[in-house]
């Protein structure tokens, strides 16, 4: 009955052709509709870094607010566009960037529009999804067990930036922590924000980030089928953004 999809980071073309390999129907309304009523589920990094970060962001606004068919739950790219939003102090790079050069573009009449509808769909979002009854959570970078069903300031880092430890690595990025390996939940936990080659499934989680932006596929998981379904991306392979793991 869900289909959650991963990080699309203004890849629009794939959003299409995934959802319609999915066997959803653009025609009817202009927005992706599936004939047996499947929701579709946004796990975050809607923008930044891909060529339509705000065609994302609308047809996302248009499904989940306007038309209340699919749900969202924010990632740290979608954090940070808030902050800008709200004319906080945010550094303009590693991908936002891109989606300001895109927003800069446009008239002064739809800058207002795009921005209200964003800050009011991050403002309507919830940290993390619990759906079917608990069984199926989506949070952006995934979430520790004994933080399931809490909203403090630890688990809102925890959800959008994952396990990290506050060191570095030596190439710069945060240390991550493998927080999957130890998941002992009995809920299942679908999440993005570091992509794999291939989804990853480890005990009851999926990481469905499968680097659209960097050249590698945009994968949904149908839910509660749980069958990863995904299509190639458009954009040049990157490969050392893609983590292996030790299983
Ligand atoms: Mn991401």
């Amino acid at each position: 009955m869900y289909d959650i999809i991963g990080d699309i980071h203004g890849c629009y073309d794939e959003f299409i052709t995934l959802t319609k390999k999915l066997g959803y129907d653009w025609n009817q309304k202009g927005y992706p509709i599936h004939p047996d009523g499947r929701i579709l589920v946004f796990v975050g990094d809607l923008t930044d870094r891909g060529p339509e970060s705000i065609k994302v962001m609308e047809i996302v606004y248009k499904l989940v607010i306007e038309e209340k068919v699919a749900h969202y739950t924010p990632g740290n790219h979608c954090d940070k566009l808030y902050r800008y939003f709200l004319g906080r102090k945010v550094q303009i790079k590693h991908g936002l960037e891109t989606t300001v050069a895109e927003y800069d573009a446009l008239s002064s009449k739809d800058k207002a529009k795009v921005q209200s509808h964003f800050m009011k769909l991050f403002e309507r979002a919830p940290l993390y999804l619990q759906l079917d009854k608990g069984k199926l959570v989506v949070a952006h970078a995934g979430i520790r067990h004994d933080y399931i069903g809490k909203t403090s300031n630890k688990v809102k880092t925890f959800v959008l930036y994952g396990d990290i430890t506050g060191e570095t690595n030596p190439d710069g990025t945060p240390v991550r922590r493998d927080w999957a390996k130890q998941y002992s939940g009995d809920a299942w936990v679908i999440y993005g924000h570091t992509p794999v080659e291939k989804p990853r499934k480890i005990n009851k989680t999926w990481n469905i980030d499968t680097g659209c932006v960097f050249g590698g596929m945009l994968t949904a998981l149908r839910y509660p089928e749980m069958e990863p379904v995904s299509v190639p991306s458009s954009m040049p392979k990157v490969s050392e953004k893609f983590r292996a793991f030790d299983e």
